[in-house]
């Protein structure tokens, strides 16, 4: 990662500018002497998330700058001076781009050597501009742009920012001893809090001494009011904000101020360099150059290219920047383990109080709700094991017939039994009450059965459990209630009839495929009642169910 060439700018002046959070400064040290997850600079001691930032850098370094104009292309005298109070250390030299030697590349800007300098060429008219654009490839919270020059500083220049690319310019900041002349714009003085993301004008840097290695240097924040308070201050993240830096020289120096001739005079920069951070919102410390450019490092359950949003899960509160005083780091929804997605509403977070906004998408192991809290319908809570596990919720099991529908009391377990059933799964008739023909009645009081006369022995008794006298059939079919249950309820709560299996169907199930019957399902009575041919006989108000 490439380090701010601190020589170049006194770092008093960056440090009361630009106020760097207690112990940011001596970060890099600690985090490669000292690695590891416990000191990461985005967690304290207790490994609660904090505000973290990464460490500055020379964004420029080693970038390519390009150029309207570098001199060479065709042979040219240059001419530049040796000392930089000196005007008799002129000095001329021929640039030709031929040669390596009388080359002044662009990227002489941007590499760590001060001596190289990129030339521009000569003999630049009145109305012709010079611009180097430099793309920093993605969105950075600049501290500074600076420029060292091998030749006299411009007399009139600006700085403009991109946030898009390249695709818009917005100024940043003009130089000029002609303000109002060149830029149309006022000399100014002192920013006040509605202008503080606008570019100034400045009269400062401009002189025509030093003669050589002057120095233009542009601190986006220096003299903004809100700049102590930049965390609390959207405006100002926005003004520091940029994707791309362009700097164009609109003016000479008078070549008479110098004791050269405008045919020879040329603009000359030896350094580069743009100090910024990568954006990552409060939830990174680093920010490391990979093959798709700088990436942050995001901490605090955030992803993306500036820890912009949160990671999948991490959905119970908005993503928002850290500040010094919250990290706002994000929060995974609550869902017992059952669920690993979810998603955020806003209604429900604020009904919380902003606390909470997590919904848990597909509940699994047959729980249900906003957390995946409770059982869902048809299952019942199993207390002696905690919400969280895989068996917390059981199948009700309510008998098909015995029971109004499917669905039981969560705590209890208890079916909704119909007249005359009871037990927890309503699969036995009450005392005083005995089975009958019925499917909507399936136990009737012992009179009124009397009357009605049983064609066939009944033995749903009271005390008896289906399965354990539910016998398997001549047919060998071992049918399984419990599925049956699940299968044909909920679709339909009321079972108006018992299942008719045809001789024809009982002969082609047979036939069939054996493996295919044993998942088959068919209601106690069809079994309970008959010794074999018995089914289709029985005449209950319902008509056939399918037993396919
Ligand atoms: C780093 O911190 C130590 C004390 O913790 C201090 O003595 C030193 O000067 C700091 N170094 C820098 C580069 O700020
Ligand atoms: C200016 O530079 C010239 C030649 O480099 C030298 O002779 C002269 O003494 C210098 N003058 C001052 C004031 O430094
Ligand atoms: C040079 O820049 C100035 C100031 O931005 C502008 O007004 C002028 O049109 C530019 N000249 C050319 C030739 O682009
Ligand atoms: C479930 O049973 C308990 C205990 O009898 C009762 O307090 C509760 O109201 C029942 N819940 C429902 C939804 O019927
Ligand atoms: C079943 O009962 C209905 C009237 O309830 C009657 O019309 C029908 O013929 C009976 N079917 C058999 C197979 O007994
Ligand atoms: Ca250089």
């Amino acid at each position: 990662m490439p380090r701010i060439w601190w020589g170049f700018i006194p770092f008093y002046i960056i440090s009361l500018l630009c106020p760097v959070p207690k112990g940011q400064e001596n970060n890099s040290n600690k985090a490669s002497t000292n690695r590891g997850s416990s000191d990461s600079p985005c967690y304290d001691a207790k490994q609660r998330p904090k505000y973290c930032i990464p460490d500055f850098i020379n964004v420029a370094l080693g970038r390519e700058v390009i150029t309207s104009n570098t001199c060479g292309r065709v042979p040219q005298k240059l001419c530049y001076f040796l000392d930089s109070a000196n005007i008799t250390s002129r000095r001329c030299q021929l640039c030709d781009q031929k040669k390596a030697d009388t080359s002044y590349p662009p990227s002489y800007m941007t590499d760590t050597d001060a001596q190289t300098c990129w030339r521009s060429e000569s003999g630049i008219t009145l109305q012709q501009n010079v611009t180097l654009t430099l793309p920093l490839g993605r969105r950075f919270e600049l501290v500074y742009v600076s420029l060292r020059f091998c030749s006299p500083r411009p007399d009139s220049m600006a700085i403009y920012k991109s946030m898009d690319h390249g695709k818009t310019w917005i100024p940043f900041q003009f130089y000029s001893s002609h303000c109002r002349r060149v830029y149309d714009q006022a000399t100014t003085s002192a920013i006040t809090k509605p202008m503080q993301h606008e570019a100034t004008c400045t009269d400062f840097q401009t002189g025509v001494k030093p003669l050589t290695k002057g120095l233009v240097a542009f601190m986006p924040l220096a003299g903004r009011p809100s700049a102590r308070r930049f965390e609390y201050s959207p405006v100002l993240q926005d003004w520091v904000t940029s994707t791309d830096i362009r700097v164009v020289f609109n003016r000479l120096h008078h070549g008479k101020k110098m004791g050269i001739r405008r045919k020879t005079a040329f603009y000359g920069v030896s350094e580069l360099q743009v100090g910024g951070r990568c954006k990552c919102n409060g939830h990174a410390s680093r920010c490391t150059e990979g093959k798709e450019g700088f990436m942050c490092d995001c901490q605090h359950n955030t992803v993306g290219p500036e820890c912009d949003t949160c990671k999948p899960f991490y959905f119970d509160r908005p993503w928002q920047r850290a500040t010094p005083s919250n990290a706002h780091e994000c929060v995974a929804c609550e869902c017992n383990s059952h669920s690993r997605r979810c998603r955020f509403n806003m209604e429900l977070y604020k009904l919380s109080g902003r606390k909470s906004g997590g919904i848990c998408l597909n509940c699994r192991h047959n729980t249900a709700g906003r957390h995946c809290h409770y059982c869902k319908q048809g299952f019942k809570r199993e207390m002696s094991k905690p919400m969280s596990s895989r068996k917390a919720c059981k199948p009700c099991q309510c008998h098909p017939i015995g029971a109004v529908n499917a669905i039981c009391n969560q705590t209890t377990g208890q079916c909704q039994c119909k007249t005359g059933v009871t037990g927890m799964t309503c699969n036995r008739c009450t005392q005083g009450f005995q089975q009958s023909r019925s499917a909507q009645m399936p136990c009737v009081r012992i009179q009124e059965e009397m009357t009605t006369t049983a064609a066939y022995p009944v033995e749903w008794k009271a005390g008896t459990e289906c399965q354990s006298y539910c016998k398997p059939s001549h047919s060998r079919v071992h049918m399984n209630l419990r599925k049956y249950c699940k299968k044909d309820y909920g679709k339909r709560p009321l079972i108006h009839g018992v299942l008719h299996v045809s001789l024809a169907k009982k002969m082609h199930l047979l036939k069939g495929g054996l493996q295919h019957i044993r998942k088959q399902y068919v209601p106690s009575q069809v079994i309970c009642n008959e010794r074999n041919e018995g089914p289709s006989s029985i005449n209950h108000s319902g008509g056939e169910r399918g037993a396919s």
